[in-house]
């Protein structure tokens, strides 16, 4: 049974059984880090999918979509990002029994196949900026151990927007802009961060810097959630996409990239699910409100009906709602069954209800329960939402806070990566030297320094002075 797994002791397997037993997710796999979305997850995948889409879509990026095969000299034209993805390329050698002439990788990401199409597409500075973005699977031989979601073989929800400009200012306000867009959307899903700038040597293969969204999980492990990355002239220059300027002369486009992954969903489930299951947030539940008829000797016909009213009441103002009708399924193992679902509100309509022209209201965050007019059922359903949404964010971000900590000594930071307590702050001049120093004497990641926070102090290696704070955890 589910509730032997508690999320706070046994974090993985909380999370396989939930996903596994609420329909959201399925990995008893036929191929080592490959999952398969059921219906009930698949909607959900969708309805985050499309909050991140209409973000993209209101500031100009166009969906495309790019092939999954990458020819081999295709994927070697950027040196270090070929270095980097060499380890973890899958490669198709044959068709049928015919040996090809030249490998095709399957992709690890898309910049190699997108911009000999931004060679052909931009001619001139008014063709720029050019932002496009793709939904797929891409494809990583990951070398570390395999969590579902988190760090999979096929990631099957791979969003990359890639974006060309015509001058490094204007790639850097894309950078920001990217930010902003992330920021938005996991505000939407209350997800809490922080947001940092990678250290060179974590930075993504080809970049000329990385900014990181990272969240924390309930293990007290960071998780990677979202990436924007400053390309430069990284990649236009070996793929040669140039452009006209208004002077007449021509220079190489700068590009961005950014992306997010299934990484999302695990971190949205984590964070707010609890003992008795998932607990979604009514904006992205595949079902908000479901309806639990109660029904009693000699009244059984009544229930069922007005059960149906409510439903068909809720279906009209657009709420997605599900009436579980089932007769030989107990109102009791019911509740049970959609609190494991997630769904944020369940309606009960029971004798007293019946009598007294009211409707019980019970919420998935707090397992409250409340009674209202059948009249008032559309407003309080659209209140509860709002209010759930609320408290979500309230409760996530707070206990996210009580786990960033500033510490003076590395003695300290220490102690408290290996107690997993949290992202462990310390003052840091900069070095690489220094940095990677902490790394191993931690034995945690350096997860990068904060955009915004300065520090006076001293690093806490060398003694230098330190102008950055820099973030330290355990991660996956
Ligand atoms: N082209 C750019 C956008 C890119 O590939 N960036 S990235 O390598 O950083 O990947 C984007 C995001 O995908 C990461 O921030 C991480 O959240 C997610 N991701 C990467 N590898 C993953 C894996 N093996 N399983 C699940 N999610 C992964
Ligand atoms: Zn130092």
């Amino acid at each position: 049974m589910l509730k032997a797994q508690r999320k706070r002791t046994d974090y993985t397997r909380w999370f396989r059984d939930v996903t596994l037993m609420a329909e959201v997710y399925d990995y008893r796999v036929l191929v080592k880090g490959c999952g398969v979305w059921p219906g009930y997850g698949f909607k959900l995948r969708n309805n985050v999918l499309n909050i991140i889409k209409s973000l993209l879509d209101a500031t100009g990026h166009e969906e495309c979509l790019f092939p999954l095969l990458i020819p081999q000299s295709l994927l070697a034209k950027e040196g270090e990002h070929i270095r980097s993805f060499e380890k973890e390329v899958f490669w198709v050698t044959k068709g049928g029994e015919t040996e090809l002439e030249e490998k095709l990788a399957l992709r690890p990401t898309s910049e190699t196949v997108i911009m000999p199409m931004f060679k052909l597409w931009i001619q001139s500075h008014t063709d720029l900026p050019k932002k496009v973005y793709q939904v797929v699977s891409v494809f990583r031989y990951e070398t570390k151990a395999t969590h579902p979601m988190i760090r999979v073989r096929e990631v099957t929800m791979f969003k990359e927007a890639h974006t060309a400009h015509a001058t490094y200012e204007d790639a850097e306000r894309q950078v920001k802009e990217a930010i902003e867009i992330y920021r938005k959307f996991f505000d939407e899903l209350s997800i809490p961060y922080v947001i940092s700038k990678r250290p060179v040597w974590d930075k993504f293969a080809g970049a000329v810097y990385t900014i990181s969204f990272d969240t924390l999980m309930p293990e007290g492990r960071t998780l990677q959630i979202g990436t924007v990355h400053n390309l430069g002239q990284n990649f236009s220059k070996p793929f040669e996409v140039e452009f006209l300027k208004p002077d007449g002369s021509r220079d190489y486009v700068y590009t961005t990239s950014y992306g997010v992954s299934e990484r999302v969903i695990a971190a949205l489930i984590s964070i707010h699910g609890d003992d008795h299951g998932l607990l979604l947030p009514p904006k992205v539940a595949p079902i908000q409100v479901v309806i639990v008829p109660i029904p009693y000797k000699g009244k059984e016909r009544e229930v069922y009906e007005a059960s149906r009213k409510l439903y068909e009441t809720l279906k009209e103002v657009g709420v997605r709602v599900k009436l579980d009708d089932r007769d030989d399924v107990t109102p009791g193992e019911k509740f049970y069954f959609w609190e494991l679902k997630g769904v944020p509100v369940r309606v009960e309509i029971g004798p007293k209800d019946l009598e007294g022209g009211t409707v019980t209201l019970s919420r998935r965050d707090t397992l409250e329960r409340t009674r209202h007019p059948v009249e008032e059922l559309e407003v309080k359903v659209k209140e509860l939402f709002k209010e759930i949404e609320r408290s979500l964010s309230e409760r996530s971000w707070r206990e996210f806070r009580e786990h960033l900590i500033y510490v003076n000594t590395l003695e300290e930071a220490k102690e408290l990566v290996a107690k997993q307590e949290g992202i462990i702050h310390v003052a840091w001049c900069g070095s690489d030297d220094c940095g990677l120093k902490l790394e191993s004497e931690v034995q945690g990641r350096v997860l990068g320094t904060p955009l915004d926070e300065k520090v006076e102090g001293k690093c806490v290696v060398c003694g230098e002075n330190a102008s950055y704070y820099v973030r330290l955890a355990k991660t996956y």
